[in-house]
């Protein structure tokens, strides 16, 4: 198939579709020039995983890691939702049932206009208090620009990120949305993820387990290329909105 081509099987399973889900990771916001993780010049390039997305690294060292957070939301503040976005959130308009299950913490979809994401792995724009889980105010985050941790101005407990760091469990409600969205769907679209941090991954595979057809748009091939239907290579920003558009014309 030549490159970022989609079959017809794709666009005539999509335009009949009652139920559709979609998964995303970092790859999709690329294009708005977001680092991912894995690529080069990704995010843990620098750092590992090990080192900064969990809470021993945070108690150990809480500036490193809330300035990293600091920095990683100034990059999403300043980036734009990029034409794979908007394509979703114009996919979500045409279909009955549709369901966007993202890893990302950037906010793009939402402000590209997605109304029904799960957000499996929290929100970078959420922070809260440790020890008694209020939400932190700006004022209380300034404190992070002239280096000293931020503190909750209640009970002085550290202030964290609202996103989920490994080993830690996702939230309940949106793991059970995304598996019941995986298992009722017709297609399933994994687009933008190495498919390699769990139970995320696992989740287009659920869906084909449950008869869906199963699409991957990456640029490279990813861990579960081998076991989804179609493979598109190419980028989300690209195949996206020519996919939708066939889509829609088929639609009409
Ligand atoms: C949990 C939020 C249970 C924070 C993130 C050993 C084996 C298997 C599993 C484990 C294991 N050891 C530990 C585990 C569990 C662990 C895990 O899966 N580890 C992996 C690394 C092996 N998982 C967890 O810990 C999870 N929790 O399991 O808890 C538990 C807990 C307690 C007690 C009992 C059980 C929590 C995981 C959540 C971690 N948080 N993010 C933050 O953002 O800082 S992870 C983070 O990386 C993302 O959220 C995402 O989920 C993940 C992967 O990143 P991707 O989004 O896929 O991005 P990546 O850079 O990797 O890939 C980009 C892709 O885009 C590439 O394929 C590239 O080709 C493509 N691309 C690039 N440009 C484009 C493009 N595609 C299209 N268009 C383009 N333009
Ligand atoms: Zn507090």
């Amino acid at each position: 198939m030549p490159e970022s081509a989609f079959s017809d099987t794709l666009v005539s399973r999509l335009a009949r579709a009652r139920r559709i889900a979609v998964l995303t990771g970092a790859g999709i916001s690329a294009e708005s020039g977001i680092p991912t993780f894995r690529d080069p010049g990704g995010l843990w390039q620098q750092f590992k995983p090990e080192e900064l997305a969990n809470i021993r690294a945070f108690l150990r060292n809480p500036v490193l890691v809330q300035g990293w957070y600091t920095h990683r939301r100034s990059i999403a503040a300043e980036t734009q939702p990029n034409p794979g976005h908007y394509a979703l959130a114009k996919l979500e308009a045409i279909v009955p049932g549709f369901t966007l299950i993202t890893q990302n913490v950037d906010n793009l979809h939402l402000r590209a206009g997605s109304r029904n994401v799960v957000e499996l792995h929290g929100n970078i724009t959420h922070n809260y208090c440790i020890d008694c889980q209020k939400e932190a105010t700006e004022e209380e985050m300034h404190a992070i620009a002239v280096g000293e941790p931020a503190r909750c101005g209640d009970c002085s407990g550290y202030i964290r990120p609202g996103v989920v760091w490994f080993g830690e469990m996702l939230p309940e409600e949106a793991v059970d949305e995304a598996y019941e969205a995986a298992r009722d769907a017709e297609v399933f679209l994994s687009i933008g993820t190495s498919a390699v941090v769990y139970p995320a991954a696992g989740i287009p595979l659920l869906a084909k387990e449950h008869g869906a057809y199963v699409a991957e748009i990456n640029t490279e091939r990813s861990a579960i290329a081998d076991e989804v239907d179609e493979v598109i290579l190419g980028p989300s920003g690209d195949v996206l909105p020519r996919l939708i558009e066939a889509v829609r014309a088929l639609k009409r």
